[in-house]
């Protein structure tokens, strides 16, 4: 019988509006998340001895670091920082540190683990310390609605997925009235640090918070933390974005069973499209683990400046082939960002992003004029549907809502139209039925595996070190991660030195640049020397669901291995 945990202390300080009532009161756990709650978290070697802190050389950054510098006159150039074990006494303590953590942005597997992090570090090495979470995302730190974090509190979400310990939002803090309103609520509450968990755009705003605080003189101190199962946000430092791992490894399983279903029926071509804003890395890495007959990847579809009628007649060619071969079913998989990439789509919604950032779309398309020809025929030659969808109001950041727009859809349709017309010249004489599927928000919330698991909170205790070592302005990092946890490494890089400018709502920001799939890196290649063969030859991989133990349980995905040169099994 599975137990029932009563959330004791459950009282939202800040916004009388929010009652207790609103939040979850008690939650019961299946067996399998009871038996989670107690799964120790290794730690890595560093973080159980004595450690110091030690400065790398100056940084700079991704690109353009003159606008950088000028955006960030306290930030740019600091260094990396890395814990390295120091035998002759412990680290410099300040304990009764006053520290507030957000979850920004789309949920993403082991968020909890890296507030438990934090917790536990300041449990261990800052006793009498409080920590504060942010409800509801950075809308939280403006309007200073916020839960303290007790042992009983936490308690509940440890190695659980979700985040709704305290929730997440999208806002972003960037007016000066916004900056103002975290000022008041960092000084109400007298905090010494802030941990911002979030992706790209997250951790530049935390970035912008840091130099806001140091600009006026202000004690509060604020670290970054990777999160986004896009796996978009990394670099050398920064190896892997936690919940990856994890969001792969369940779209891996539905996608293994849908391979089932099309082998069963045999008249099938399923459709998946995979979660991943911009970046194609979990297509890419789900292909890697299931080996399906067709895969699109953005970045390469970018590169060969592919059309959307190239990317149909790429699918539509191995359709006929495979029927040829008397196979009338299959899997294919595209990413949630494809269209993005399709460089006469990208000028479309380019055009359509500075309008919208001007004026509202009229019903009687006025606005239209406004768009140049080749736009506006590519514009009006989609399906009703997805022209709606590429007009849906952007987020907070400015980007499409990918996620809304079914390209997985629009590609049946328009795969339906080319065979049709290859039917009636006689060059396909097969049987086609698509099935759509998108596997996205399927993916955010499972239980983490055992990597983002102990990743994160990692992540959350090096948060911790950072910020009761005086750090601010850098993201959590731990490194060697092919390795055994005893060998990761732990510290902190410059978000100055992941960053670069972009236009956004019509102007130039800073933003974290995003780490695209490389075309020239290992995962890549390995999926290119295989997919001819998994195109004609039925070589799927059912990996079955995430395991805790056993078989399996400790294996580290094939983008991360490849990354890091280390052996993909
Ligand atoms: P983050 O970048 O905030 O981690 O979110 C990623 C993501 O899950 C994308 O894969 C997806 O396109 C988007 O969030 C969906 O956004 P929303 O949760 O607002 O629907």
């Amino acid at each position: 019988m599975a137990p029932a945990f009563v959330l004791s202390g459950d009282t939202v300080t800040g916004d009388p509006a929010i009652s207790t009532a609103s939040l979850r009161v008690a939650a019961v756990h299946s067996e399998v998340q009871a038996k989670r709650i107690d799964h120790a978290l290794p730690l890595p070697s560093v973080l159980k001895k004595p450690f110091r802190i030690v400065d790398g050389p100056p940084s700079s950054a991704a690109g353009h670091p003159e606008e950088i510098e000028k955006l960030f006159p306290n930030m740019f150039g600091q260094p990396s920082a890395s814990l390295v074990t120091e035998h002759s006494g412990a680290v410099p303590i300040d304990s009764n540190l006053k520290v507030g953590v957000v979850l920004s942005g789309g949920q993403a597997p082991g968020g909890h683990n890296v507030i438990c992090g934090i917790f536990d570090y300041l449990q261990e090495y800052a006793k009498g310390s409080t920590l504060y979470g942010f409800r509801g995302g950075p809308a939280g730190i403006m309007k200073c609605k916020y839960v303290e974090l007790t042992a009983d509190y936490v308690y509940p979400y440890r190695n659980q997925g979700g985040f709704d310990m305290i929730c997440s939002g999208r806002d972003k803090i960037e007016t000066p009235e916004q900056f103002k309103q975290a000022e008041e609520t960092t000084t109400k509450l007298d905090l010494d640090g802030l941990v911002v968990i979030g992706g790209d755009d997250s951790n530049t705003n935390a970035c912008l918070l840091a130099e806001n605080f140091r600009s006026k003189n202000m004690k509060t101190r604020v670290i970054g933390c990777p999160k986004t199962i896009d796996g978009d946000l990394k670099c050398k430092e920064v190896p892997a974005s936690f919940g990856f791992d994890t969001a792969c490894k369940i779209y891996s399983e539905m996608i293994g069973n849908v391979m089932t279903d099309a082998r069963s029926t045999g008249k099938y071509y399923h459709f998946v499209r995979l979660m991943g804003r911009a970046a194609s890395h979990i297509t890419l890495e789900c292909a890697l683990q299931t080996h399906p007959n067709i895969t699109i990847i953005g970045e390469e579809v970018y590169s060969k400046k592919l059309t959307l009628k190239n990317a149909t007649d790429y699918i539509v060619d191995v359709i006929c082939k495979r029927a040829e071969l008397g196979y009338n079913y299959g899997v294919i998989l595209v990413p949630e960002g494809l269209i993005d990439f399709i460089p006469e789509v990208q000028e479309l919604i380019a055009e359509l992003n500075e309008i919208l950032a001007h004026e509202t779309i009229d019903e009687e398309g006025q606005w239209k004029k406004k768009l140049k020809e080749q736009s506006l025929k590519l514009f009006e030659f989609l399906p009703r549907t997805i022209q709606e969808q590429l007009l849906l109001e952007r987020d907070p950041h400015g980007n499409v809502q990918v996620a809304k727009i079914e390209t997985e859809k629009m590609l049946i349709q328009m795969v339906e139209t080319e065979l049709e017309k290859r039917n009636q010249e006689g060059t396909y004489k097969g049987e086609f039925k698509g099935q759509s599927h998108f596997f996205g928000y399927e993916g955010r919330c499972g239980l983490p595996t055992n990597f983002d698991a102990t990743y994160c909170y990692a992540l959350g205790y090096g948060a911790g070190v950072l910020l009761q070592s005086g750090k601010t302005g850098l993201i959590s990092s731990v490194g060697n991660l092919a390795a055994p946890v005893e060998e990761w490494t732990v510290g902190g890089t410059a978000l100055t030195s992941m960053m670069d400018v972009e236009r956004r709502h019509g102007k130039f920001k800073p933003v974290i640049k995003k780490a695209m799939v490389e075309l020239e890196g290992a995962p890549f290649k390995k999926f290119e020397s295989q997919r001819e063969e998994w195109a004609m030859k039925n070589r799927y991989i059912s990996p079955g669901p995430i395991q805790f133990k056993g078989p399996g349980s400790d294996a580290v995905n094939h983008t991360l291995l490849l990354e890091l040169g280390a052996q993909d099994p």
